[in-house]
């Protein structure tokens, strides 16, 4: 059977017509993702942290899942945008992509085409150091705690330097670039929360070592953690449930992945 696959130009829509939906001001929102937060959750803040109507659509991780779900590659997550009037739909796909529609929309991309690439480039950079984060996971078991100390020693170090370079080239104000909250500090702040959600083996040694040693960007994410329009969401029971139902699907992915023994946090 052929897959269940969504195509870019849906039947009934011209190109002008997707561009009319995406440029609605009062347009609404719908995230199609799993129950989880991993790569929905920088959409979702940056939705809240916008005050943009939005609701989650979560499907269930079963082997028939993409039968209601038609997406361009078989996978999640995707935005699916609605015109005020409700006759127009479009949607958007691919998570980083998906992100930097939103960053833009709610004023978090620059300023300036120099100061956007500058965002997008250090999106780009700490979503590579989150998979490389993510790899740890799947590492087979005997070499896990090897690659784990490898990380810690040595990648990690390696990055946040670099991390800490460009906020030094920024003044020290507590920014990558600009004075002001940007996409590339709601995504660090995303990605720590990631490495916070899997087991602790793999978490606990990640962020020590970042709140030892490199205090100028732990910073940085209590200062996104302290937006007043995040906090109203991280306190929903929406964002709890997902935050739980996280922390409980990477310990069955570690397992599947024949990993270390799983622990939950407070052990
Ligand atoms: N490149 C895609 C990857 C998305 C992706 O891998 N999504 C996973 C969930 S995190 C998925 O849809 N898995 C469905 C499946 O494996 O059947 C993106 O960044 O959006």
């Amino acid at each position: 059977m052929a897959p269940n696959r969504l195509a870019y130009l849906t039947p009934g829509m011209s190109a002008a017509d997707h561009i009319e939906v995406m440029e609605d001001p009062k347009a609404t929102y719908t995230l199609r993702y799993f129950d989880i937060l991993a790569l929905g959750a920088c959409a979702r803040d940056l939705l809240a942290y916008g005050g943009l109507e939005f609701k989650n659509i979560t499907p269930a991780l079963d082997d028939d899942w993409t039968d209601n779900n038609a997406s361009p590659f078989g996978c999640l997550p995707i935005l699916h945008i609605e015109s005020a009037n409700g006759k127009q739909k479009t949607f958007i796909s691919e998570s980083m992509v998906v992100d930097q529609y939103l960053a833009k929309k709610v004023g978090l991309l620059g300023t300036n085409v120099w100061e956007e690439q500058v965002i997008r480039a250090l999106y780009s950079s700490i979503y590579f150091f989150r998979e490389m984060f993510f790899t740890l996971s799947f590492a087979p078991n005997d070499e896990k705690q090897a690659r784990i100390d490898k990380f810690v020693s040595q990648f990690l170090p390696s990055y946040m330097a670099s991390l800490e370079f460009h906020l030094g080239a920024n003044g020290n104000n507590g920014y990558f670039t600009g004075d002001k909250l940007t996409l590339a500090e709601f995504i660090l702040a995303n990605t720590l929360d990631h490495v916070g959600q899997q087991p602790q083996e793999f978490s606990k040694p990640v962020l020590e070592a970042i709140q030892k040693n490199h205090p100028v960007v732990w910073h940085l994410k209590t200062m996104v953690d302290a937006e007043p329009r995040l906090q109203v969401w991280r306190a929903s029971a929406e964002y709890k449930h997902l935050k739980d139902n996280t922390e409980v699907y990477y310990r069955f992915t570690s397992i599947k992945a024949g990993g270390v023994k799983p622990s939950k946090k407070e052990d």
